[in-house]
């Protein structure tokens, strides 16, 4: 399959990546899923491995060869029970190697995967309306919204129908869409209908945030924001206004068309949105998207309407709907095993509607809780390990997937983080959450540079022995006033950070030794 969306001068491509999709579009490889099962890991062709298995969610992992990780799609965070249990199920069949990860976009991967389970695997999630389609390499990523889209009190817009939309429109209702499968690099997207953006707008390349124009509740677009290895940028204005109906689509499928027909594909660290916005200039950028739009954009309404500090929705709140509620329950790193995701499909089931939902923080809602059911659902006991009431610096720290299973990792992440959370909050008395993010290397999947500290993996020496080291990030604010934070120390050593970290948590964010604790000088 040649990707016939492709211009002709845009074949003469110059790196690798270019090349090979040039030759055989990614999506290619859904057609050949039995074949590869029945032949095994080993007798693929790398490419189609390493690569274009990317395009139906599926990652090799060269740090666990034959086990793969399969990305999902859940537009908006939105699961059902039915979902989950399906989900766990997959998992559940590969015992110790198989566990879930929740991620920075809402969204689910499985770990664990064979090959020669896949078609079996495909064929549930289908039958369970799930797709994983698009969902890595030079695609669209899972699609964000809020996580409580049509439960919050304060809601302006419900994005639920829209972001489904956008989903079915760019992956062919979940089939694949090869009319988007070969975009210069992967594109994120973000549609927030809250006051307190809780999608991050500012680190998505195409993102919607809420704003009356003339009195009518719309969006106000925002482009080309994005981290990397070599830059970060926050997202510009793009100067339109859109009302929230199948003109986000449009506006979606405008933006993508130019950015496939016209983004830069000679390097791939200069090749997200931003670097086309840059070399065209925003106004040019806006004029190509208006050809492709349906009819003449609307100028950006002056303000928008997120004006409310980022919500992280861990406890108890009152829905819009009488007498119902929903429940943030807090993930420990975002990591699930089956037996906690059959558990969590039970108490959504048995509770609520069967609705569970995920957030950019890692962590998950279960929603719609009647009143008389709340006291006995507090009670369960998964709610020991996923807890409505963590401590405060467990409560916010985010952290990227690390050197357990990426290969691009520098350092391990998960399981360090929450080892020193817990030793800095045995020690220390905290005010309020402080959140602590953490990426394995400057991809930055964990965003450190949105935290109050923000840590990002390096390679280093101490002493003659090479050591794993953080460049420390400060200042990243989230929500209305959202900034990027900065690089404040670079090479700081893993085994000498907790005397560092309690220092910035002692002199920046009010904590206090605990008067029972002995500090550990470690
Ligand atoms: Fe990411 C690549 C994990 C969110 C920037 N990211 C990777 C790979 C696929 C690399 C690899 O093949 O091993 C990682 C898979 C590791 C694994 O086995 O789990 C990976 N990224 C993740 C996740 C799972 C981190 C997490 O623990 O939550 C997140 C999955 C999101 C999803 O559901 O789709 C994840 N990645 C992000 C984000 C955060 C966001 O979207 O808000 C970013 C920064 C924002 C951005 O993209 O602008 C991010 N990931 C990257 C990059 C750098 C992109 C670039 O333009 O250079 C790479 C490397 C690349 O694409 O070449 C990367
Ligand atoms: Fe892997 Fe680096 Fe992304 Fe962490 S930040 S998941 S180490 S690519």
């Amino acid at each position: 399959m040649v990707n016939s969306a492709v211009k002709p001068d845009q074949k003469k491509t110059q790196n690798k990546f270019e090349r090979f999709k040039a030759e055989k579009d990614g999506l290619a490889v859904k057609e050949e899923l039995e074949h590869f099962a029945q032949i095994g890991w080993k007798a693929i062709d790398k490419t189609d491995l390493e690569q274009r298995l990317k395009w139906v969610g599926l990652f090799f992992r060269p740090v666990t060869p034959g086990k793969f990780m399969l990305r999902m799609r859940t537009p908006n965070g939105i699961l059902t029970s039915h979902k989950m249990q399906v989900l766990a199920e997959i998992v559940q069949r590969y015992g110790d190697q198989g566990n879930a990860d929740i991620t920075t976009r809402q969204n689910i991967q499985l770990r664990g995967i064979r090959i020669e389970d896949v078609p079996d695997i495909f064929q549930r999630l289908q039958d369970a309306g799930m797709t994983s389609v698009q969902s890595g390499m030079d695609n669209v990523r899972n699609i964000t919204g809020s996580p409580v889209a049509g439960i919050d009190v304060d809601e302006l817009i419900d994005t639920r129908e829209l972001i489904q939309k956008v989903q079915d429109m760019i992956t062919n209702k979940g089939e694949g869409n090869i009319e988007f499968t070969n975009l210069p690099r992967k594109c994120n997207i973000a549609i927030e209908g809250g006051r307190d953006n809780s999608v991050h707008a500012e680190i998505n390349d195409i993102a919607f945030v809420p704003a009356y124009k003339d009195g009518q509740l719309g969006f106000n677009v925002l482009v080309g924001g994005f981290f990397s290895a070599k830059r970060c940028a926050a997202a510009i204005p793009l100067n339109v206004w859109v009302p929230p109906n199948e003109d986000v689509v449009n506006l979606c499928r405008a933006i993508l068309t130019v950015y496939r027909d016209y983004g830069l594909r000679t390097h791939r660290q200069k090749s997200r949105l931003m670097w086309l916005i840059d070399e065209w200039g925003i106004a040019k950028f806006r004029s190509a998207v208006e050809t492709q739009f349906a009819h003449p954009l609307v100028l950006a309404a002056e303000k928008d309407e997120m004006n409310w500090y980022k919500r992280d929705h861990i406890g108890v709140f009152k829905q819009k709907q009488p007498s119902l509620n929903y429940v943030g329950l807090h993930v420990p790193i975002g990591r699930l095993y089956a037996q906690n995701m059959f558990e969590l499909a039970r108490i959504a089931e048995v509770y609520g509607n069967g609705e569970i939902r995920l957030t950019v923080e890692q962590n998950l809602i279960i929603p719609n809780i009647p009143d008389s059911h709340l006291h006995v659902f507090l009670a369960e006991p998964l709610l020991q390990k996923f807890s409505i009431n963590p401590n405060p610096l467990e409560q916010s720290l985010v952290s990227c997937t690390g050197s357990q299973f990426c290969s691009f990792a520098l350092i391990e992440t998960k399981n360090r983080a929450l080892e020193i959370v817990r030793v800095l909050e045995a020690e220390l008395e905290l005010p309020q959450p402080v959140r602590i993010h953490w990426a394995g290397c400057p991809n930055s999947c964990g965003q450190p540079q949105i935290a109050d500290i923000g840590l990002m993996g390096a390679k280093g020496h101490k002493d003659g022995r090479t050591v794993e080291q953080v460049d420390l990030y400060m200042g990243g604010q989230v929500g209305n006033d959202a900034q990027l934070g900065t690089c404040v120390q670079k090479g700081i050593a893993c085994e000498d950070l907790i005397p560092i970290l309690r220092k910035l948590l002692i002199e920046h964010f009010g904590a206090k030794p605990r008067k029972e604790s002995n500090l550990i000088n470690n």
